[in-house]
């Protein structure tokens, strides 16, 4: 892609939303307000002609064939690894490895290293405010193995209780998500990262819902996997990333077998390939990586200081206005410097389901339920909230007709 100027016409606003057609549709009617980012992002135009391009021009399998097609297929693909690399700061693109996505990433952490190292009475720390794909992962390695899992609580105001950590003395594992999907916390995973090191036990962090909203930088963070989805970055559904640590890939058996990820088999023998290709078993997603790439050309070309920047503002904007409706409780911290755009809430009387069809009449799309994280509603003595999340794409007339959308519907039920 050619880089993007913005700025041209003088109205980035514009120039964004132009470039998502699906913003072009009515719903009711209305204008399409999409407040769901958090379960997956909107895709411009340059992604999906990269999509229609590569088909109609490339196609063909990568890392098999010695003809034209093939290499410039595999080219790309490999090229895009190399995008994701410097995109996340990685050391090498051998510890980049393309998967289906975060889900189908922590899971592979989970039943190939998990199952290789973790042992009887190990200790696996979670957090209450997991996903369930960074959860139930490590809770079948716990059966399997006869270990015991953690929780690290949260506090009122929706932080991990670091104080928690004192009652560990011994640990294998600390799996966390970076950013929560719920409560929008960013958590201190430099910190974490340090603690489980000094016990000798390895950090899994989720990224699902950091790497498509801020810099992350592997380096500076110091973990040892970290799992995110293309999706939910303005890339295509069904390509997603683990980053691994090159000396922990390199002592893991891959947990997919098959296909190209191996250098020799014989009868009674295998031989991997080398990394990162051992862990990416069958034919891999390359039409979806390469969309990826282009994908994070289109948010470096913004700049993810200015994406975060940007949330930042439109989540201090709906934290405040929400805040004016007396019977909307939000969840989380209430400091943007320490939450991701996501803001989580219930409101007196109405299920979360009947806020969100209520809205979905004025055009807003948000999400309600327990967004895969049942353990944290739980905790937090609610079967469901209601969501809303906001994304580059996103401005403040859409937070301010959230606003009054539920506005209207608090004086239908509480007034
Ligand atoms: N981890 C976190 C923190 C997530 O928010 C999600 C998806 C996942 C993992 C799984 O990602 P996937 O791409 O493999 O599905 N979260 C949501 C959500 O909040 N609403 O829908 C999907």
């Amino acid at each position: 892609m050619m880089a993007k100027f913005w700025g041209k016409s003088g109205n980035i606003k514009e120039e964004i939303l132009k470039d998502f057609p699906i913003f072009k549709r009515k719903i009711n009617g209305k204008r399409l307000i999409y407040l769901d980012s958090t379960a997956t992002s909107q895709k411009p135009i340059q992604v999906l002609d990269v999509i229609y391009d590569f088909y109609s021009k490339v196609n063909s399998n990568v890392h098999r064939g010695i003809y034209r097609l093939s290499e410039e297929a595999t080219e790309a693909y490999e090229k895009s690894r190399e995008k994701v690399r410097k995109f996340i700061n990685a050391a090498s693109i051998r510890e980049v490895v393309f998967t289906k996505g975060a889900t189908e990433s922590l899971n592979m952490v989970a039943m190939s290293w998990g199952l290789q190292n973790i042992k009887k009475d190990d200790n696996i720390v979670l957090t209450i405010m997991e996903h369930h794909s960074n959860m139930l992962p490590w809770r079948r390695v716990a059966r399997l193995k006869k270990a015991k899992v953690y929780y690290i609580p949260i506090t009122s105001d929706g932080f991990l209780d670091l104080s928690y950590l004192d009652k560990i003395k011994d640990a294998q594992v600390l799996a966390v998500t970076h950013v929560s999907n719920v409560l929008g916390t960013i958590n201190p995973i430099r910190e974490l990262a340090k603690w489980i090191h000094e016990k000798g036990g390895i950090i899994v962090v989720d990224g699902a819902q950091s790497t498509p909203h801020m810099p992350v930088d592997i380096k500076q963070l110091n973990v040892d996997f970290f799992a995110f989805s293309g999706h939910k970055m303005l890339g295509p559904t069904g390509i997603g990333v683990l980053y691994g640590r090159e000396k922990i890939l390199e002592e893991t058996e891959p947990f997919l077998l098959g296909g190209e990820m191996i250098k020799k088999v014989s009868m009674n023998d295998e031989e991997w390939s080398d990394l990162p290709w051992k862990f990416e078993a069958g034919t891999p997603n390359f039409v979806g990586a390469v969309a990826l790439g282009m994908a994070i050309d289109y948010l470096k070309s913004l700049g993810m200081f200015w994406v975060r920047k940007h949330e930042k503002k439109l989540t201090k904007y709906a934290i405040e206005l929400l805040s004016k409706i007396p019977s909307i409780k939000i969840y989380g911290p209430l400091d943007v410097n320490y939450r991701g755009g996501v803001v989580s809430f219930t409101m007196n009387n109405v299920h979360p389901h009947d806020i969100a069809t209520l809205l979905d009449e004025d055009g807003i799309a948000i999400r309600s339920g327990h967004h895969c994280a049942q353990p944290l509603h739980e905790y937090l003595g609610v079967a469901a909230t209601a969501r809303a999340s906001f994304y580059i794409y996103n401005w403040e007339e859409d937070i301010e007709a959230l606003y009054s959308s539920l506005l209207k519907i608090h004086k239908m039920f509480n007034e």
